[in-house]
């Protein structure tokens, strides 16, 4: 079998539902954010399972992602690598797989839950709390296992969740790696604010094998503060990450930052080292059309990995991208609408 694309990250089940301002304040949660939960923060998942709002729906950020761009996507197109426990809440996930064709080679953990995420819903924000669970699991060596890295090596295209950071760096570096020698399209996301924050050495040691980088206007500005940037002007910041030393030099680096509703910008460096920077005007989506927000940027990945897998122009990927974010968010949790929309 060949699979265009492979993708991996943290599977994980959402345990979604409303919450209010002073629920938030409680825990010490932002309106929207995303963090690894810590052990003040495990009622909540109760909290969640015993609440009359509560979905239960498959998310991780590129899980999510790879569902997307399958959806879009020719039968058999993507390979999703992570890390679940042997439960019911795999089950739910392989269901959610199963209803794009989703393809995935999960390391199962026999002893250790699949991950949850609580997404916590207010208004037009989510706010995320991770308990990794077996997610946290996943080693490099899955990968090498000759029956997956068969998939590996006749992929064309990789998409990492950077959440995925807080786990295995090996096991990205190992993907960058032959992503750049071979050269194949790598695309990094950002994920949240708290990875370019915490977790900025792994970070810097991975975004050399980036083709593309995509991120949120918050994770941009989390990552000029932890690199001490001098502007933190967002073209200047995308400016200086596109021109970040690059393991296979054959591509240019492009770095993609999403701001909502505000237009999308897209910093390229050109073959003599110049920065292209263009803005991509979002169609917008009128407020009470909006379900909730939990996994907008995902599907925007998806639409864009989908169009790159397809071979169409960064404009059109970028453009595909935002519409597969505005029907995403007219879902509830990550998903995507059915009987299936086509671009
Ligand atoms: C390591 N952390 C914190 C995470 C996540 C995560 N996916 C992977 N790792 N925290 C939240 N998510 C997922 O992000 C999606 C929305 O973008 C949630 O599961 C949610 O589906």
């Amino acid at each position: 079998m060949v699979y265009k694309l492979v993708c991996l990250g943290n599977p994980l089940l959402d345990i979604q539902f409303d919450v209010t301002k002073e629920y938030l304040d409680k825990y010490e949660l932002k309106e929207n954010d995303a963090i690894l939960v810590e052990e003040k923060h495990m009622p909540i998942f109760d909290d969640g399972l015993k609440d009359p709002s509560v979905k239960l729906v498959a998310g991780g950020a590129a899980q999510n992602t790879a569902r997307g761009a399958q959806y879009l996507l020719p039968e058999n197109s993507v390979v999703y690598f992570g890390s679940v426990g042997n439960d019911k809440y795999a089950e739910k996930l392989h269901e959610a797989n199963k209803s794009v064709g989703l393809a995935t080679r999960y390391q199962v953990q026999p002893d250790i839950g699949t991950g949850k995420c609580a997404a916590l819903i207010n208004g037009p924000n989510r706010s995320l709390a991770t308990d990794l669970g077996a997610a946290n699991h996943f080693k490099p060596s899955h990968l090498q296992k000759p029956e997956n890295w068969e998939l590996v090596e006749k992929a064309s295209f990789f998409y990492i969740g950077g959440f995925h950071l807080t786990v295995s760096p090996e096991a990205i570096i190992l993907l960058g790696k032959h992503a750049a020698e071979n050269n194949k399209d790598f695309v990094i996301n950002f994920s949240a604010p708290f990875i370019a924050q915490f977790f900025k050495d792994p970070l810097d040691q991975v975004v050399p094998y980036a083709d593309y980088i995509i991120c949120n206007e918050s994770e941009a500005a989390a990552y000029a503060e932890s690199h001490d940037l001098k502007d933190k002007s967002l073209v200047e910041v995308a400016t200086y990450i596109a021109k970040l030393p690059k393991v296979n030099s054959k591509k240019p680096r492009t770095v993609i930052f999403t701001q909502g509703l505000d237009p999308t910008l897209v910093v390229r460096v050109d073959a003599q080292g110049e920065a292209q920077i263009s803005e991509i005007v979002v169609h917008p989506l009128a407020a009470d059309k909006v379900v909730d927000t939990n996994g907008a940027g995902d599907a925007f990945a998806a639409g864009f990995v989908a169009g790159l897998v397809e071979g169409k122009d960064l404009f059109e990927n970028i453009d595909i991208g935002q519409w597969l974010a505005a029907e995403s968010i007219q879902q509830v949790g990550p998903s995507y609408p059915f009987p299936k929309k086509t671009y």
